[in-house]
Protein backbone atom coordinates (compact mmCIF):
# COMPACT_ATOMS: atom_id res chain seq x y z
CA UNK A 1 0.00 0.00 0.00
CA UNK A 2 1.58 3.18 -1.11
CA UNK A 3 -1.29 5.43 -0.85
CA UNK A 4 0.02 6.93 -4.06
CA UNK A 5 2.43 9.25 -1.69
CA UNK A 6 5.81 8.58 -3.12
CA UNK A 7 6.37 7.56 -6.90
CA UNK A 8 9.27 5.24 -5.87
CA UNK A 9 7.25 1.86 -5.32
CA UNK A 10 9.95 -0.48 -4.76
CA UNK A 11 11.98 -1.45 -1.64
CA UNK A 12 15.36 0.72 -2.09
CA UNK A 13 18.62 -1.59 -2.74
CA UNK A 14 22.50 -1.43 -2.79
CA UNK A 15 23.24 -0.68 -6.19
CA UNK A 16 27.35 0.35 -5.89
CA UNK A 17 28.75 3.34 -5.59
CA UNK A 18 28.85 4.39 -9.60
CA UNK A 19 25.10 4.04 -10.27
CA UNK A 20 23.51 6.53 -11.16
CA UNK A 21 20.37 5.79 -9.86
CA UNK A 22 18.98 8.46 -7.38
CA UNK A 23 16.80 6.13 -5.01
CA UNK A 24 19.55 3.82 -5.12
CA UNK A 25 21.81 2.97 -2.10
CA UNK A 26 25.72 3.55 -3.53
CA UNK A 27 27.35 2.21 0.05
CA UNK A 28 24.86 0.91 2.35
CA UNK A 29 24.79 -2.50 1.70
CA UNK A 30 23.30 -3.63 4.58
CA UNK A 31 24.53 -7.72 4.71
CA UNK A 32 28.09 -6.50 4.19
CA UNK A 33 30.21 -7.58 6.26
CA UNK A 34 32.30 -5.03 8.59
CA UNK A 35 34.66 -6.07 11.43
CA UNK A 36 32.32 -9.35 11.60
CA UNK A 37 29.44 -7.71 11.79
CA UNK A 38 26.69 -6.80 9.40
CA UNK A 39 26.96 -3.08 8.02
CA UNK A 40 22.96 -2.99 9.05
CA UNK A 41 23.41 -4.17 13.02
CA UNK A 42 26.43 -1.61 13.39
CA UNK A 43 24.81 1.56 12.42
CA UNK A 44 20.96 0.50 13.09
CA UNK A 45 19.15 3.15 11.18
CA UNK A 46 16.09 4.92 12.58
CA UNK A 47 13.11 6.71 10.83
CA UNK A 48 12.22 9.63 12.96
CA UNK A 49 7.94 10.27 12.83
CA UNK A 50 8.52 13.97 13.74
CA UNK A 51 10.46 15.66 11.48
CA UNK A 52 9.46 13.53 8.39
CA UNK A 53 5.81 13.13 9.07
CA UNK A 54 5.15 15.64 11.43
CA UNK A 55 6.96 18.66 10.92
CA UNK A 56 4.68 20.98 8.10
CA UNK A 57 7.88 22.84 6.78
CA UNK A 58 7.22 25.82 8.91
CA UNK A 59 9.51 28.57 9.93
CA UNK A 60 9.34 31.62 12.28
CA UNK A 61 8.77 33.46 9.18
CA UNK A 62 6.56 31.37 7.04
CA UNK A 63 3.96 28.71 7.30
CA UNK A 64 3.13 25.16 5.88
CA UNK A 65 4.92 24.04 2.51
CA UNK A 66 4.70 20.77 2.49
CA UNK A 67 0.59 20.33 2.54
CA UNK A 68 0.89 16.42 3.28
CA UNK A 69 -2.31 15.32 2.62
CA UNK A 70 -2.23 13.72 6.59
CA UNK A 71 -2.03 17.31 7.58
CA UNK A 72 -4.85 19.05 6.04
CA UNK A 73 -8.70 19.22 7.74
CA UNK A 74 -10.75 15.70 8.92
CA UNK A 75 -11.21 13.52 11.28
CA UNK A 76 -7.30 13.73 13.70
CA UNK A 77 -7.63 9.79 14.28
CA UNK A 78 -8.22 9.22 10.86
CA UNK A 79 -5.35 11.63 9.40
CA UNK A 80 -3.24 9.72 12.09
CA UNK A 81 -3.81 6.51 10.92
CA UNK A 82 -3.15 7.73 7.00
CA UNK A 83 0.48 9.16 8.48
CA UNK A 84 1.32 5.82 9.80
CA UNK A 85 0.54 3.99 6.64
CA UNK A 86 2.67 6.49 4.94
CA UNK A 87 5.45 5.70 7.53
CA UNK A 88 5.13 2.43 7.38
CA UNK A 89 5.59 2.38 3.81
CA UNK A 90 8.77 4.97 4.39
CA UNK A 91 10.37 2.54 6.83
CA UNK A 92 9.81 -0.31 4.06
CA UNK A 93 10.81 1.64 1.02
CA UNK A 94 14.40 2.43 3.24
CA UNK A 95 14.60 -1.03 4.26
CA UNK A 96 15.63 0.69 7.48
CA UNK A 97 15.45 -1.53 10.53
CA UNK A 98 14.18 0.82 13.15
CA UNK A 99 11.80 3.90 13.57
CA UNK A 100 11.38 6.34 16.59
CA UNK A 101 8.49 8.67 17.97
CA UNK A 102 6.50 11.37 20.31
CA UNK A 103 3.49 10.22 21.75
CA UNK A 104 2.21 13.46 20.35
CA UNK A 105 4.13 12.73 16.44
CA UNK A 106 1.68 9.74 16.39
CA UNK A 107 -1.89 10.24 17.46
CA UNK A 108 -3.99 13.35 18.63
CA UNK A 109 -3.71 14.97 21.56
CA UNK A 110 -7.70 14.82 23.37
CA UNK A 111 -9.75 16.90 25.75
CA UNK A 112 -8.24 14.62 28.76
CA UNK A 113 -4.75 12.83 29.13
CA UNK A 114 -7.16 9.68 29.14
CA UNK A 115 -7.98 10.09 26.02
CA UNK A 116 -4.98 11.44 24.71
CA UNK A 117 -3.61 8.32 25.90
CA UNK A 118 -6.36 6.03 24.66
CA UNK A 119 -5.30 7.95 20.91
CA UNK A 120 -1.92 6.85 20.69
CA UNK A 121 -2.43 3.34 22.28
CA UNK A 122 -4.87 2.88 19.61
CA UNK A 123 -2.32 4.00 16.71
CA UNK A 124 -0.02 1.70 18.96
CA UNK A 125 -1.87 -1.15 18.06
CA UNK A 126 -1.74 -0.03 14.38
CA UNK A 127 1.98 -0.10 14.84
CA UNK A 128 1.97 -3.58 16.72
CA UNK A 129 -0.23 -4.91 13.70
CA UNK A 130 2.17 -3.84 10.88
CA UNK A 131 5.25 -5.53 12.97
CA UNK A 132 3.61 -7.93 12.75
CA UNK A 133 4.41 -8.75 9.47
CA UNK A 134 6.95 -6.04 8.44
CA UNK A 135 10.38 -5.47 9.64
CA UNK A 136 11.25 -2.50 10.77
CA UNK A 137 11.75 -2.83 14.86
CA UNK A 138 11.03 0.02 17.88
CA UNK A 139 14.81 2.09 18.67
CA UNK A 140 12.82 4.09 20.99
CA UNK A 141 9.68 5.85 22.23
CA UNK A 142 9.74 9.34 23.89
CA UNK A 143 7.18 11.71 24.75
CA UNK A 144 6.53 15.23 24.28
CA UNK A 145 6.77 17.21 27.46
CA UNK A 146 7.46 20.45 25.54
CA UNK A 147 4.68 21.58 23.03
CA UNK A 148 1.32 22.29 24.99
CA UNK A 149 1.10 25.28 26.78
CA UNK A 150 1.00 23.12 30.40
CA UNK A 151 4.71 22.59 29.61
CA UNK A 152 5.51 26.26 29.37
CA UNK A 153 7.50 26.57 32.49
CA UNK A 154 8.65 23.12 32.45
CA UNK A 155 7.58 19.43 32.67
CA UNK A 156 9.41 17.83 35.85
CA UNK A 157 11.17 20.84 36.42
CA UNK A 158 7.53 23.15 36.65
CA UNK A 159 7.17 25.04 39.56
CA UNK A 160 3.59 23.77 39.83
CA UNK A 161 3.71 19.70 41.31
CA UNK A 162 0.49 18.94 39.26
CA UNK A 163 2.64 19.55 36.32
CA UNK A 164 4.94 17.36 37.00
CA UNK A 165 2.56 14.64 37.73
CA UNK A 166 0.24 15.08 34.91
CA UNK A 167 4.38 14.63 32.81
CA UNK A 168 4.67 11.75 34.85
CA UNK A 169 1.46 9.86 33.87
CA UNK A 170 2.47 10.71 30.49
CA UNK A 171 5.26 8.91 30.45
CA UNK A 172 4.09 5.96 31.96
CA UNK A 173 1.76 5.39 29.13
CA UNK A 174 4.67 5.88 26.39
CA UNK A 175 7.42 3.81 28.27
CA UNK A 176 4.57 1.09 28.65
CA UNK A 177 3.70 1.37 24.77
CA UNK A 178 7.46 1.36 23.97
CA UNK A 179 7.91 -1.66 26.17
CA UNK A 180 4.96 -3.39 24.26
CA UNK A 181 6.22 -2.77 21.29
CA UNK A 182 9.66 -4.38 21.39
CA UNK A 183 11.46 -0.95 22.19
CA UNK A 184 15.04 -0.99 22.44
CA UNK A 185 15.75 2.09 24.68
CA UNK A 186 13.39 5.34 25.99
CA UNK A 187 14.53 8.72 25.41
CA UNK A 188 14.01 11.75 27.69
CA UNK A 189 14.60 14.79 26.09
CA UNK A 190 14.13 18.00 28.35
CA UNK A 191 12.88 20.28 25.94
CA UNK A 192 11.71 22.80 28.95
CA UNK A 193 13.63 21.42 31.58
CA UNK A 194 15.32 24.91 32.14
CA UNK A 195 15.13 28.58 32.77
CA UNK A 196 14.51 31.71 31.00
CA UNK A 197 15.68 34.07 34.23
CA UNK A 198 17.05 33.33 37.32
CA UNK A 199 14.75 35.85 38.74
CA UNK A 200 11.90 33.03 38.92
CA UNK A 201 13.98 29.82 39.02
CA UNK A 202 14.67 28.44 42.11
CA UNK A 203 17.57 25.86 40.45
CA UNK A 204 18.07 23.44 43.29
CA UNK A 205 14.63 22.86 43.81
CA UNK A 206 14.13 22.16 39.83
CA UNK A 207 17.43 19.92 39.43
CA UNK A 208 15.81 17.85 42.75
CA UNK A 209 12.75 17.57 40.80
CA UNK A 210 14.35 16.95 37.32
CA UNK A 211 16.17 13.51 39.44
CA UNK A 212 13.01 12.34 41.31
CA UNK A 213 11.53 12.31 38.00
CA UNK A 214 13.93 10.34 36.37
CA UNK A 215 14.52 7.83 39.60
CA UNK A 216 10.67 7.70 38.98
CA UNK A 217 11.14 6.31 35.40
CA UNK A 218 14.27 3.99 36.32
CA UNK A 219 11.88 2.42 39.18
CA UNK A 220 8.59 2.07 36.50
CA UNK A 221 11.03 0.27 34.05
CA UNK A 222 12.41 -2.16 36.32
CA UNK A 223 8.55 -2.47 37.55
CA UNK A 224 6.78 -3.78 33.93
CA UNK A 225 10.15 -5.73 33.23
CA UNK A 226 11.15 -3.21 30.24
CA UNK A 227 14.95 -4.09 29.44
CA UNK A 228 15.53 -1.50 27.02
CA UNK A 229 17.99 1.04 28.15
CA UNK A 230 16.66 4.79 29.75
CA UNK A 231 18.32 7.56 27.50
CA UNK A 232 18.85 11.17 28.03
CA UNK A 233 19.52 13.47 25.13
CA UNK A 234 21.65 16.84 26.18
CA UNK A 235 21.44 20.15 24.76
CA UNK A 236 22.48 23.38 25.62
CA UNK A 237 19.68 25.67 24.92
CA UNK A 238 16.64 25.79 22.59
CA UNK A 239 13.73 26.34 23.82
CA UNK A 240 14.90 27.28 27.09
CA UNK A 241 17.84 29.97 27.62
CA UNK A 242 19.36 27.51 29.59
CA UNK A 243 18.61 23.41 29.74
CA UNK A 244 19.79 21.24 32.49
CA UNK A 245 20.91 18.44 30.31
CA UNK A 246 23.19 20.96 28.72
CA UNK A 247 26.26 18.00 27.46
CA UNK A 248 27.11 15.00 28.56
CA UNK A 249 29.49 16.24 31.30
CA UNK A 250 26.53 17.70 32.51
CA UNK A 251 24.03 14.85 32.58
CA UNK A 252 26.73 12.82 33.98
CA UNK A 253 27.49 15.52 37.15
CA UNK A 254 23.46 14.99 37.58
CA UNK A 255 22.92 11.14 37.08
CA UNK A 256 25.77 10.77 40.16
CA UNK A 257 24.35 13.67 41.87
CA UNK A 258 20.84 11.83 41.72
CA UNK A 259 22.30 7.88 41.80
CA UNK A 260 21.24 6.85 38.54
CA UNK A 261 24.85 6.62 36.54
CA UNK A 262 24.38 3.19 36.31
CA UNK A 263 20.64 3.42 35.19
CA UNK A 264 20.75 6.17 32.32
CA UNK A 265 22.90 6.74 29.73
CA UNK A 266 22.94 9.42 26.91
CA UNK A 267 21.31 10.29 23.37
CA UNK A 268 23.81 12.59 22.04
CA UNK A 269 23.00 14.51 18.95
CA UNK A 270 25.31 15.88 16.65
CA UNK A 271 23.59 19.49 16.18
CA UNK A 272 22.84 19.55 19.97
CA UNK A 273 26.58 19.09 20.45
CA UNK A 274 28.03 22.13 18.02
CA UNK A 275 25.25 24.21 19.75
CA UNK A 276 27.37 23.50 23.42
CA UNK A 277 30.21 24.62 21.69
CA UNK A 278 31.86 21.10 21.55
CA UNK A 279 32.59 18.68 18.90
CA UNK A 280 30.51 15.67 18.07
CA UNK A 281 33.37 14.03 18.51
CA UNK A 282 34.06 15.21 21.31
CA UNK A 283 30.31 14.13 23.40
CA UNK A 284 30.84 10.73 21.88
CA UNK A 285 34.51 10.19 23.28
CA UNK A 286 33.87 11.77 26.60
CA UNK A 287 30.27 9.45 26.90
CA UNK A 288 32.38 6.27 26.12
CA UNK A 289 35.27 7.49 28.49
CA UNK A 290 32.63 7.74 31.20
CA UNK A 291 30.50 4.34 30.44
CA UNK A 292 27.46 6.40 29.11
CA UNK A 293 27.50 6.28 25.63
CA UNK A 294 23.64 5.00 24.21
CA UNK A 295 22.27 6.05 21.17
CA UNK A 296 22.75 8.75 18.37
CA UNK A 297 20.95 11.31 17.13
CA UNK A 298 22.29 11.79 13.59
CA UNK A 299 22.04 15.28 11.88
CA UNK A 300 23.87 17.90 11.06
CA UNK A 301 23.96 21.33 12.28
CA UNK A 302 25.15 24.69 10.46
CA UNK A 303 28.20 25.64 12.21
CA UNK A 304 27.48 29.94 11.32
CA UNK A 305 23.44 29.68 13.27
CA UNK A 306 23.07 29.02 16.60
CA UNK A 307 19.88 27.00 16.29
CA UNK A 308 18.94 23.59 15.77
CA UNK A 309 19.28 22.95 11.70
CA UNK A 310 18.69 19.33 11.72
CA UNK A 311 19.93 18.86 7.85
CA UNK A 312 20.56 15.58 7.17
CA UNK A 313 23.88 14.12 8.12
CA UNK A 314 25.95 14.39 4.67
CA UNK A 315 29.76 15.43 6.06
CA UNK A 316 31.83 11.98 5.13
CA UNK A 317 34.66 12.65 6.80
CA UNK A 318 33.61 14.27 10.05
CA UNK A 319 31.56 11.24 9.70
CA UNK A 320 34.05 8.78 9.66
CA UNK A 321 35.91 9.92 12.44
CA UNK A 322 32.92 9.78 14.82
CA UNK A 323 32.03 6.27 13.46
CA UNK A 324 35.94 5.70 14.52
CA UNK A 325 35.26 6.80 18.04
CA UNK A 326 32.08 4.61 18.12
CA UNK A 327 34.06 1.82 16.83
CA UNK A 328 36.26 1.73 19.22
CA UNK A 329 34.39 2.38 22.21
CA UNK A 330 32.22 -1.31 21.26
CA UNK A 331 29.88 0.27 19.13
CA UNK A 332 26.15 1.44 20.10
CA UNK A 333 24.63 -1.77 22.16
CA UNK A 334 21.39 -1.51 21.95
CA UNK A 335 21.61 2.26 20.40
CA UNK A 336 21.26 2.94 17.00
CA UNK A 337 21.52 6.01 14.53
CA UNK A 338 18.32 8.06 14.83
CA UNK A 339 17.86 10.30 11.95
CA UNK A 340 16.81 12.93 13.97
CA UNK A 341 16.89 15.36 10.75
CA UNK A 342 14.58 17.09 8.39
CA UNK A 343 14.51 18.27 4.75
CA UNK A 344 14.62 21.94 3.99
CA UNK A 345 11.39 23.16 3.55
CA UNK A 346 11.57 23.79 -0.12
CA UNK A 347 12.12 20.27 -0.54
CA UNK A 348 8.38 19.44 -1.52
CA UNK A 349 8.55 16.61 -3.60
CA UNK A 350 7.72 13.39 -1.25
CA UNK A 351 10.67 11.79 -2.87
CA UNK A 352 12.77 14.20 -1.72
CA UNK A 353 12.10 12.46 1.90
CA UNK A 354 13.33 8.97 0.89
CA UNK A 355 16.29 10.82 -1.14
CA UNK A 356 17.78 12.70 2.07
CA UNK A 357 17.20 9.47 3.87
CA UNK A 358 19.21 7.66 1.11
CA UNK A 359 22.19 10.40 1.02
CA UNK A 360 22.83 10.56 4.60
CA UNK A 361 22.90 6.56 5.03
CA UNK A 362 25.38 6.48 2.33
CA UNK A 363 27.34 9.04 4.14
CA UNK A 364 27.70 6.78 7.24
CA UNK A 365 27.64 3.79 5.31
CA UNK A 366 30.54 5.36 3.64
CA UNK A 367 32.10 6.28 6.78
CA UNK A 368 32.00 3.22 8.41
CA UNK A 369 33.74 1.74 5.36
CA UNK A 370 36.63 4.20 6.04
CA UNK A 371 36.38 3.69 9.90
CA UNK A 372 37.15 0.46 9.17
CA UNK A 373 40.10 1.23 7.47
CA UNK A 374 41.17 3.18 10.14
CA UNK A 375 40.71 0.54 12.63
CA UNK A 376 42.58 -2.71 10.00
CA UNK A 377 45.01 -0.20 9.40
CA UNK A 378 45.62 0.42 13.46
CA UNK A 379 48.66 3.37 12.62
CA UNK A 380 46.21 5.73 14.60
CA UNK A 381 45.80 3.56 17.35
CA UNK A 382 49.47 2.50 17.49
CA UNK A 383 50.44 6.76 17.82
CA UNK A 384 47.97 7.25 20.40
CA UNK A 385 49.74 4.09 22.27
CA UNK A 386 52.79 5.28 22.00
CA UNK A 387 51.98 8.99 23.77
CA UNK A 388 51.15 7.29 26.28
CA UNK A 389 53.20 4.44 26.81
CA UNK A 390 55.52 5.94 29.72
CA UNK A 391 52.16 5.43 31.55
CA UNK A 392 52.38 1.17 30.86
CA UNK A 393 56.05 1.30 32.68
CA UNK A 394 56.02 0.65 36.43
CA UNK A 395 56.90 3.59 37.53
CA UNK A 396 53.89 5.34 35.55
CA UNK A 397 51.48 1.88 36.77
CA UNK A 398 52.08 2.70 40.46
CA UNK A 399 51.61 6.71 40.60
CA UNK A 400 47.95 6.42 38.35
CA UNK A 401 47.03 2.98 41.25
CA UNK A 402 47.48 4.85 43.97
CA UNK A 403 50.95 3.53 44.89
CA UNK A 404 52.97 6.51 45.27
CA UNK A 405 52.28 9.68 47.58
CA UNK A 406 53.14 12.99 46.80
CA UNK A 407 56.50 12.89 49.03
CA UNK A 408 57.18 9.34 46.79
CA UNK A 409 56.77 10.99 43.90
CA UNK A 410 58.83 14.29 44.39
CA UNK A 411 61.93 12.15 46.44
CA UNK A 412 62.04 10.21 42.97
CA UNK A 413 62.21 13.39 40.59
CA UNK A 414 64.65 15.01 42.71
CA UNK A 415 66.55 11.96 43.61
CA UNK A 416 66.55 11.03 40.19
CA UNK A 417 67.00 14.18 38.67
CA UNK A 418 64.01 14.12 36.39
CA UNK A 419 64.02 16.09 33.61
CA UNK A 420 61.24 14.97 31.23
CA UNK A 421 61.69 16.59 27.95
CA UNK A 422 58.99 17.57 25.54
CA UNK A 423 57.73 15.39 22.44
CA UNK A 424 56.18 16.09 19.55
CA UNK A 425 52.13 16.32 19.56
CA UNK A 426 52.39 15.26 15.50
CA UNK A 427 48.68 16.95 14.92
CA UNK A 428 49.55 17.87 11.52
CA UNK A 429 50.94 13.96 10.71
CA UNK A 430 47.80 13.05 12.33
CA UNK A 431 45.26 15.15 9.71
CA UNK A 432 47.41 13.42 7.04
CA UNK A 433 46.91 9.91 8.12
CA UNK A 434 43.39 10.63 8.62
CA UNK A 435 43.27 11.82 5.44
CA UNK A 436 44.66 8.84 3.73
CA UNK A 437 41.59 6.72 4.70
CA UNK A 438 39.45 9.22 2.73
C1 LIG B 1 15.03 18.38 19.87
C2 LIG B 1 15.30 16.94 19.73
C3 LIG B 1 14.17 16.03 20.02
C4 LIG B 1 14.56 14.76 20.69
C5 LIG B 1 13.40 13.89 21.10
O1 LIG B 1 16.07 19.20 19.58
O2 LIG B 1 16.38 16.57 19.35
O3 LIG B 1 13.50 15.78 18.83
O4 LIG B 1 15.39 14.01 19.87
O5 LIG B 1 12.51 14.54 21.92
CO1 LIG C 1 17.20 14.67 18.97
Amino acid sequence: MTNGFYRQQDVIRYSGEHTPDRLSYRWYDPDRAVLGQRMEDHLRFAVCYWHSFVWPGTDPFGGDTFLRPWQGAGDPMELARHKAEVAFETFRLLDVPFFTFHDRDIAPEGATLAESNRNVREIGEVFAKKMETDKVRLLWGTANLFSHRRYMAGAATNPDPEVFAYAAAQVKNVLELTHELGGANYVLWGGREGYETLLNTDLKRELDQLGRFLSTVVEHKSKIGFDGQILIEPKPQEPTKHQYDYDVATVYGFLKAYGLENDVKVNIEQNHAILAGHSFEHEIELAAALGILGSIDINRGDYQSGWDTDQFAMNVPELAFSIYLILKAGGLGQGGFNFDAKIRRQSLDPDDLLEAHVGSIDACAHALLIAERMIDDGRLEDELKQRYAGWDDAEGQAMLNGERTLDDVAARVLGDEIDPQPRSGRQEHLERLLNSYL
